[in-house]
């Protein structure tokens, strides 16, 4: 950092009571003291982007760019004072007061730019590239909607517009305005940036880029909308509903949208620093989330070909040099291929050059499974990744190899130089120090505050792990997270809930590879043990929170069962003093730091090969909750992080998994006839007491699928997660082994810190100085 920002920093924080009253005087005409809390708010956003204004800037020769549709980035207040290292101060400001800042925060609303972990992990990785002092930036969408805000109504998930743009916010608006076109049609892009302020260090920015012709009046009802007005809705929403042809050419507007802006900036900025493009790879590196962003690879080339007079061979090597993937699933509908003809229809300029990729690849190999355009003239956006990129990358160890060994195994066997893992993580500062106070005060006082910078510091617990204070602590420590939650939900969500229960919790996108629908075949298991007189020994408490994609019916379905489930079993008053179940709304980041501290079980029961990482299940370990888990994604390394004593591992391993599929030898009807504990919580769903409480129409459809289909077999691990699951509640009440576990799942957790991924992404990937 320079002296002279410093010594500007040091003034503004040295004299931040003064600053307050003096922007609230500005802006309210009042003292502090005489603010609303939503004026304090604005006061402390003011305050607060003065400082990172000052802030020092990283400018290294060398800069990753992070392409990617979503940054599911959270409600920034709170965490930019901690990384700018005021929290404790402007929080005591306030208390002199009045005022609260816990509910300040509650003032600001959440950007609505993600959707679930790939988002999530987008936001992580800013804020330790820039914790670790790296240059690097975000390039992404600026969407007014974004996700839509769930709502339930009849126990539907319904989806709404999610408003969350103020006039001031954390965006700042910038002169930068680019044009892209589409064919002949052209929009006029804008720029708006925010600060990314590193823990105890400088800022980065994150891109967000929109169109000037935006017109949010295009939304009627719900989040309908004329799909086809581009020039109108480019930046509405994120993930428009893709059933129909006009929403999958809109999603590709989008994408492209996003890379010519990308292109265009970093082609400014290397113009700027008078770099010559043919080392653009010496300059610049560019780190493609997931394959949204692929055609970035052909527009850049593009561009060197036709504007900057490079040869087509000049302008792939030095692309190829630059550009790198990570994916971040092996689901094969998530893996994207879009028709050549809509391709034709949206970016015309660039097919010529995919075209060349493709035939520069045919010439190659022969291979059909390893072709960008395939028989069907579907062009395989990740292919074009593989080929034309140095380095590709899975999220978790055992997603890596599958990857290598399976899914991509073509591919792993002409470029294994080009394959390696990057195991995901987590920002302690928000995962942690932001959303636990009171925990991460504990560990500062147990083990010294290093580990706030180096998280492998947290193995330090392990010496207290036979000292009953500090065990003593962690307990007390939760509870007061699990009282914290129980005053929330009553407020938000209007359910009662026992403190004393076990808070078992599954949060996530919805989807049927995830089983949130093998959860609830346990509730109504445990639901129909306590009709037949059978009690727990303590109360039990599910919490689910999860968004449905608009057009995944079965998602919805399942969302359906849980809010009946919730319905029925809530007012049983045979059963509601031995469990409860409740199915949050509209759950998003702000939830999940109310949630994951109270959390005792963390539910990770993906289908074992399924899930590339997960990253709740660290945020989960970290706030020191137990894992129940099938052997998937990162539960593999927390498994061997935190060895067998201290985690709950169920159901079928992935190489049996994978053999299913290949033998198509699954049937779900097998399961559910030779069980009768299975046979009857299947039924239940399609039983007198749910069709009076739900939908015919959605639970038999719901039915169906998982008696004839079930893809992601639910059936085959469902006898042996209900008995993990007993075993794990019945050891909930061997306390002394339980609050060992918990520490020792706090102590393990250092390992999924995000600055250990990017630490590793910089030594392998990125080379930055
Ligand atoms: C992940 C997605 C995703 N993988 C396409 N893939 C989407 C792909 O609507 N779309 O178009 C939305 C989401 N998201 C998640 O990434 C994985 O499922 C998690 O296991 C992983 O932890 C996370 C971060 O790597």
């Amino acid at each position: 950092m320079s002296k002279h920002t410093n010594m500007q920093r040091d003034v503004l924080v040295l004299n931040l009571e003064e600053q307050l009253e003096g922007i609230a005087e500005e802006k309210y005409g009042k003292s502090l003291k005489e603010c609303t809390d939503r004026e304090t708010y604005f006061v402390l956003l003011d305050m607060t982007t003065r400082l990172m204004n000052v802030a020092e800037v990283y400018n290294g020769e060398k800069k990753v760019y992070y392409i990617s549709m979503e940054f599911l980035i959270g409600k920034l207040l709170s965490n930019n004072l901690i990384n700018l290292r005021v929290y404790d101060r402007v929080k005591a400001i306030l208390e002199k007061n009045g005022k609260d800042l816990a509910v300040i925060e509650e003032c600001e609303p959440e950007p609505s730019l993600g959707n679930g972990g790939l988002g999530r992990l987008a936001a992580c990785f800013l804020d330790s590239i820039a914790t670790l002092g790296l240059a690097g930036e975000g390039i992404g969408l600026n969407y007014h909607f974004g996700l839509f805000k769930q709502v339930f109504k009849d126990h539907l998930q319904n989806a709404e517009k999610n408003d969350w743009i103020e006039e001031q916010s954390w965006l700042e608006k910038t002169d930068t305005t680019f044009e892209v076109s589409f064919g002949d049609k052209k929009v006029v892009s804008r720029l708006y940036n925010m600060d990314v302020v590193g823990y105890d260090t400088g800022v980065n920015k994150l891109r967000l880029f929109d169109i000037e012709s935006i017109d949010e009046s295009l939304v009627k009802k719900g989040i309908d909308f004329d799909k086809t007005k581009i020039d109108k809705n480019l930046t509405l929403f994120l993930y428009p509903d893709d059933s129909d042809e006009a929403g999958n050419l809109l999603r590709i507007y989008q994408e492209y949208f996003l890379v010519s802006n990308a292109a265009q900036l970093i082609l400014r900025e290397q113009k700027e620093r008078q770099y010559d493009l043919h080392e653009l790879n010496n300059h610049a590196v560019i780190q493609i989330n997931d394959t949204h962003p692929t055609m970035i690879i052909p527009e850049l080339i593009r561009i060197l070909v036709e504007e900057k007079a490079f040869s087509m061979d000049d302008a792939i090597d030095v692309v190829s040099k630059t550009c790198a993937y990570t994916n971040h699933t092996i689901l094969a509908e998530a893996l994207e291929t879009w028709p050549l003809k809509y391709l034709e229809k949206v970016v015309p300029q660039l097919v010529p050059y995919i075209k060349e990729l493709d035939k520069r690849v045919r010439a190659k190999y022969k291979n059909p499974k390893v072709q960008i355009i395939d028989k069907d003239k579907k062009v395989h956006m990740a292919f074009i990744d593989i080929h034309y990129g140095f380095s590709i990358n899975g999220v978790a160890a055992i997603h890596t190899d599958i990857l290598k060994d399976s899914e991509l195994n073509d591919f792993y066997k002409i470029y294994p130089e080009k394959f390696n893992n990057k195991t995901n993580g987590i920002t302690f500062r928000r995962w942690l120090l932001s959303c636990n106070h009171p925990l991460a005060d504990f560990l500062s006082q147990t083990i010294g505050d290093g580990f706030k910078k180096d998280a492998n510091k947290l193995e330090k617990l392990l010496d207290h792990i036979n000292d009953e204070e500090v065990l003593d602590q962690l307990e007390a420590i939760k509870m007061g997270k699990k009282k914290e939650l129980v005053d929330y939900l009553k407020k938000h969500e209007n359910v009662e809930v026992d403190p004393d229960s076990i808070f078992d919790i599954q949060v996530k996108r919805l989807h049927e590879y995830k089983r949130q629908q093998m959860n609830a075949l346990y509730i109504i298991h445990k639901y129909l043990e306590i009709k037949g007189g059978k009690k727990p020994s303590r109360p039990l408490t599910f919490i689910f929170g999860a968004k449905a994609a608009p057009a995944y019916v079965i998602a919805k379905d399942i969302i359906h069962l849980l809010l009946v489930l919730q319905e029925i079993v809530n007012n049983d008053p045979d059963v509601n003093k031995y469990m409860k179940v409740i199915m949050v709304e509209n759950y998003n980041v702000s939830y999940a730091e109310k949630l994951i501290p109270a959390c005792d079980v963390s539910e990770q029961i993906s289908l074992a090969s399924k899930e590339a990482s997960g990253t709740s299940n660290m945020k989960f370990m970290l706030n020191g909750a137990v894992t129940l888990g099938t052997d998937d994604g990162a539960n593999v390394e927390i498994h061997e992080l935190v060895g067998d004593d201290n985690i709950y591992i169920f159901g079928v391993k992935a190489d049996e998994v994978i053999e299913h599929y290949k033998k198509a030898d699954y049937v779900s009807k097998d399961y559910y006839k030779k069980s009768k504990v299975i046979k009857e919580a299947v039924d239940f769903i399609v039983s007198k007491e749910c069709l009076k409480v739900g939908h015919k129409e959605n639970l038999e459809r719901l039915y169906n699928e998982l008696l004839n289909k079930d893809w992601f077999m639910t059936l085959i691990d469902l006898e042996s997660y209900i008995a993990k699951k007993d075993e794990i509640f019945a050891d909930y009440e061997k306390r002394d082994k339980w609050k060992k576990m918990m520490l020792t799942n706090i102590a393990k957790a250092g390992y999924f810190s995000s600055d250990r991924t990017i630490a590793e992404y910089n030594r392998d990937i990125w080379h930055l100085n």
